[in-house]
């Protein structure tokens, strides 16, 4: 998206706060202690509706849910692995749709990340569609154990993923699980579970933070995560899609690393400088 139509869409910002919950105080002080913290309803199902028809436009998944002909099943995993190979890969749809552009920019979401992360000012960094599809399909993915914040251009882990259930998320279709209080720890490295995994090099996180139970997550629940909260999922074992979107907010202090991320690669944003640029706009106050 170029730099007007960014301009132009701010202009034209559609306020969905009527779709958006609230976090309450005690959802700031669990996450301040575990660094994540579900909140049930915090997006109507109609919106969570409206993103996964985005998704399904932006990806090229036109199956909402995993077909039962055979021929149909092909055409999908077909249609996985194009979605799989594209530049991008899953992130930045913001940059090619404007509804999504819209969408993370909310007001409420970043008022939400402003208050748990105690930080007076918001920007948004990035969107990740997270839809995990059936084992039958192939292309069910665990995610393993691993901190966001190594993987981010930021030089401080003052950001908030904010990861929603497009769906009813049940416990065998892989949610995500957490180390509760693990954001109290150091950045472990760009970890991706394959080449270097996180309980062998790092046995005493285990050992000092628990792991949150597997539970199921409600259409619209929000699961707020610190960037240094470690977290990992599993295989989707229904044959249902797990529909699931990311997004971070980071501190509007946060200064641009020049790490690659497909969310701020061909910007022109500068090394060293703040997020100056209306692609990482302040969405709160
Ligand atoms: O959606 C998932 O299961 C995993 C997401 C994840 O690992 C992440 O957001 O970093």
């Amino acid at each position: 998206m170029s730099e007007t139509a960014v301009r132009t869409l701010n202009e034209a910002y559609e306020d969905l706060s009527p779709y958006i919950g609230e976090i309450t105080p005690d959802h700031i002080e669990t996450f301040q202690r575990d660094g994540v913290v579900h909140v049930p309803g915090f997006v109507k199902p109609e919106l969570c509706e409206r993103v996964i028809e985005h998704f399904m436009d932006w990806s090229g998944l036109k199956w909402r849910e995993w077909p039962s002909d055979p021929v149909e099943q092909a055409a999908f995993v077909a249609a996985v692995e194009t979605a799989n190979g594209r530049d991008k890969h899953h992130f930045a749809a913001r940059q090619d749709d404007p509804w999504m552009f819209n969408y993370v920019a909310q007001r409420k979401f970043g008022e939400a990340a402003s208050r748990l992360l105690k930080a007076p000012a918001v920007k948004i960094l990035s969107e990740s569609l997270y839809a995990k599809h059936p084992v039958a399909s192939g292309h069910s993915r665990p995610a393993q154990w691993h901190q966001d914040f190594p993987w981010l251009p930021i030089d401080r882990a003052q950001a908030v993923q904010f990861w929603l259930a497009l769906v009813p998320v049940t416990v065998d279709m892989g949610p995500m699980v957490h180390l509760k209080g693990s954001h109290h720890s150091e950045p472990g490295g760009m970890i991706n579970g394959y080449d270097e995994d996180a309980e062998t090099l790092y046995p005493e996180l285990f050992e000092r933070y628990e792991v949150t139970p597997l539970e199921p997550v409600g259409q619209g629940e929000a699961v707020f995560h610190h960037a240094l909260t470690w977290h990992s999922s599993g295989l989707n074992h229904t044959n249902r899609i797990r529909w699931a979107m990311a997004s971070y907010r980071m501190s509007a202090n946060c200064r641009y690393t020049g790490q690659q991320n497909f969310n701020t690669d061909g910007f022109g944003l500068k090394p060293n400088q703040l997020f100056d640029h209306p692609h990482f706009p302040t969405v709160y106050p």
